[in-house]
């Protein structure tokens, strides 16, 4: 991996080599998007089974769209069972862990009479998009339906492209059903977000589409924003590993790799402050990339995106982690706890020598949908609150509102909305013109 001796212009560089995978760049398929997405609006099905025709090369129709409960049956049957055990477990622990990010509604109120509070509410119809091909993962499908789930949402509609044989991955269809996906439809890439951002006769319309996806689902996505929502646009993996000579050198290299294999675009930093570390971390990389299946995608992401970088002390290490605000951090130093509290930009933070990524890729409980891209500056983990949305709520007695109303009328004449001062002034013109 490329060494590199922290400074701020070193760390400006790499920020700028890191944002040059940012999906804003890919523009040129922009009107293609468009167009998938006005004919599926104008057309319904009709253009749905067209587009699934041309691109996934499958024939669907109003009969065969939708995953039957005798599907679900089958695939089942085609999983390994202990596979099945080993969802069944990791969903208890993302369950759980998403039940504790319910929020109550609240109610205040005073003695005077006035009653104040903000009302929860679930959304009523999700849509979580599922990638078919090359990125089959079934600790996605949980980790997006599951904060639905838990948020109370009543239906929960997914859509995954169909393989060449016209069927739904098996493991898909079994992670998905453990989670509780209402209904599933054969259907992929733009079209299937334009089916649920507008409805068609097979597929309803949705309040919120989530998960991953190619450029095509990322650009339809941004395309139907805010005619629907959406979730955070993902980006390729990213693991910033915040290490001093305290942390075991070959663990430190297996978790930078764990996510270098996600995608050629992915990357893996090691900041640290020990520079014979940071040799020893480089040689457990060399030596596990030559071993490890996805060697090509591992070897041109840390070519592309891998940086081991060399920082005086641990303050200016945490320092330029927080500019990077990496989707994953480890941090595997003589006081993690104490350095974890220094650390404002970062998806999710992995603390000391056994708690590597993976572990919440798959199973710890917390959501591995995190922000990218240096997004985790301003953007969390997906949760429980994308599947809510809050209603302010406002009683005020004839008591409480006789008491402020003049200053209402106040505030709103000086904007010269007097509709607004005469919809207060009306219940109190009888009492008023007494009292002039
Ligand atoms: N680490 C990925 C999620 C994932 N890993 C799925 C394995 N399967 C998110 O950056
Ligand atoms: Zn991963």
């Amino acid at each position: 991996m490329r060494k590199v001796k922290l400074t701020k212009e070193s760390t400006k560089d790499i920020l700028e080599t890191l944002l040059k995978r940012s999906p804003n760049n890919y523009g040129k398929y922009e009107d293609a998007v468009a167009n998938i997405l006005a004919k599926v609006k104008a057309e319904g099905d009709t253009a749905l089974f067209a587009f699934t025709r041309e691109f996934d090369k499958v024939e669907v129709t109003k009969d065969t769209i939708r995953v039957t409960p005798e599907e679900i049956e089958e695939a089942y049957k085609l999983v390994d069972p202990s596979l099945i055990d080993v969802i069944k477990k990791a969903l208890v622990n993302i369950r759980s862990y998403h039940e504790k990010q319910l929020q109550n509604s609240w109610f205040t109120s005073t003695t005077d009479g006035t009653m104040l509070g903000q009302k929860v509410t679930a959304l009523n119809c999700v849509g979580v998009y599922v990638p078919g091909g090359k990125a089959v993962y079934p600790s996605s499908v949980l980790m997006n339906i599951v904060p639905a789930k838990v948020a109370g949402v009543e239906r929960i509609v997914m859509t995954t492209p169909p393989g060449k044989d016209g069927k739904v991955n098996p493991s898909t269809l079994v992670a998905a059903n453990e989670a509780g996906a209402d209904e599933i439809y054969k259907v992929g890439g733009a079209q299937a977000i334009g089916a649920l951002a507008y409805g068609t006769e097979s597929i309803p319309k949705v309040d919120k589409i989530v998960g991953p996806g190619n450029i095509f689902v990322a650009l339809a996505k941004k395309a139907v924003y805010g005619y629907v929502s959406i979730d955070s646009i993902a980006g390729p993996s990213e693991i910033l590993v915040l290490a001093d000579e305290t942390a075991n050198p070959r663990y430190i290299a297996a978790d930078l790799l764990s996510q270098a294999e996600h995608d050629e675009m992915a990357s893996a930093i090691l900041i640290t402050t020990n520079e014979e570390f940071a040799d020893q971390v480089d040689k457990e990389v060399r030596g596990f990339v030559e071993v490890l299946s996805r060697k090509a995608i591992i070897e041109k992401s840390l070519e592309n995106f891998g940086y081991i970088l060399i920082a005086e002390d641990m303050d200016e290490a945490i320092e330029a982690a927080n500019e990077i605000a990496s989707e994953h951090m480890e941090i595997v130093t003589k006081n993690p706890f104490e350095d974890m509290m220094k650390v404002r930009n970062a998806g999710a933070i992995f603390i000391g020598e056994h708690s590597s990524e993976p572990l919440g890729d798959y199973f710890a409980g917390p959501n591995h949908v995190l922000p990218t891209n240096g997004t985790a500056k301003f953007f969390s983990a997906l949760s429980v609150d994308d599947f809510i949305k809050k209603s302010s709520i406002v009683y005020y007695s004839r008591e409480a509102l006789r008491k402020i109303h003049k200053d209402i009328i106040q505030f709103a004449t000086s904007e010269q909305l007097t509709a607004h001062a005469n919809s207060i002034a009306v219940r109190f013109e009888e009492e008023d013109k007494e009292n002039e």
